[in-house]
């Protein structure tokens, strides 16, 4: 079983590639949920759905979020009766919060709602969201805290970032399955999305990192930073509030002593020295995902860097 750690569209980009190299139903995909929102009275959980549609070939391909071909009536009407209509939701997309909500009232978890889901969509990878319990990313900003969503889509992340937090982290627990598909992987992909709140909140949840310290299994990332930039989304303010580089190296020290190898882009070899000498195998590439192929080649290539450790 191959068990990738996942954030938004990065991840489902990346996911589309790993489902072409290994079988798709051998795939755990645990993904970040401190993205979730509760808006116009509806749980949303972008990242989950991200994943879901991606894998399922129905997501809108340009933003990589939301689905291809979806209309706004219901968001339109929503703007005319007054609500705040800054979260773009289409009408199918609405549908997968209505349901997702009315299965939460009726006492189903996070974990059981995303599996049915992924069913219903033909979706033959598991997909589990990183705990059943609230974790909502929240940043600090100089103009206050504020949720992740806020931040990035409302506000357009203009705010400076003073620093990440991930509230109701403590009180989580990994779902069921997680600490398990992480001890028995035979590969674990951290894929290339932002390494402090959608992978950092992972691995914010009790007992991950520890897990992933802990496996037999090699342990690859592949960094979503690019030539000192961030491939998409605001990685690079929470690498520098946090202290880290905006660059591979960057994310290499934020995963220091927890992965194996690090695959990065080519444009970033002069970094590979720096990175070995934090104990991690380098992997140079392409990394920029364009089309299919590309896609497939990246995910062959931390396959590959996920093999050359076992057997070094
Ligand atoms: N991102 C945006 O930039 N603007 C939006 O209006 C927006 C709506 C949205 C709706 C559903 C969904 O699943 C994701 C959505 N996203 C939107 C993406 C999301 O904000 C982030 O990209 C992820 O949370 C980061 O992984």
């Amino acid at each position: 079983m191959i068990v990738t750690l996942a954030g938004g569209v990065g991840a489902a980009r990346f996911l589309e590639g790993v489902v072409q190299v290994v079988p798709p139903e051998t795939i755990t995909v645990i993904v970040n949920t401190g993205d979730d929102i509760t808006l116009h009275g509806l749980y949303i959980s972008p990242d989950v759905d991200i994943v879901t549609y991606t894998l399922a070939g129905i997501v809108e391909p340009v933003n990589g979020w939301g689905i291809a071909g979806d209309s706004t009536n219901t968001l339109g009407m929503l703007k005319q009766l007054g609500a705040d209509t800054w979260f773009l939701l289409g009408d199918r997309d609405l549908a997968v919060h209505i349901r997702r909500t009315e299965l939460m009232r009726a006492g189903h978890t996070l974990a059981e709602i995303a599996d049915d889901f992924r069913r219903a969509l033909g979706v033959a990878s598991q997909v589990l969201p990183m705990c059943n319990e609230p974790v909502s990313t929240h940043i600090e900003t100089d103009a206050g805290l504020m949720h992740f969503e806020h931040f990035l889509v409302q506000r357009h992340a203009q705010d400076r970032v003073l620093g990440v937090q991930f509230v109701g982290a403590e009180a989580a627990r990994p779902t069921p399955g997680v600490l398990e598909a992480i001890r028995d992987a035979e590969a674990i992909l951290i894929a290339p999305s932002n390494p402090i709140v959608s992978v950092g909140t992972i691995l914010a949840v009790p007992g991950v990192q520890a897990a992933i310290a802990a496996t037999p299994a090699p342990v690859v990332a592949v960094s979503p930073i690019v030539g000192g930039a961030a491939i998409k989304g605001p990685a690079a303010p929470m690498l520098t509030a946090l202290g880290y580089e905006v660059s591979a190296y960057g994310v290499a020290r934020c995963y220091a002593g927890l992965i194996d190898a690090m695959v990065i882009d080519t444009v970033d070899a002069d970094l590979a020295d720096g990175i070995r000498a934090l104990g991690i195998e380098v992997v140079i590439t392409n990394t920029i995902m364009r089309g299919l192929a590309e896609k497939r080649a990246l995910a062959q290539a931390a396959l590959d860097a996920a093999h050359q450790v076992v057997t070094k």
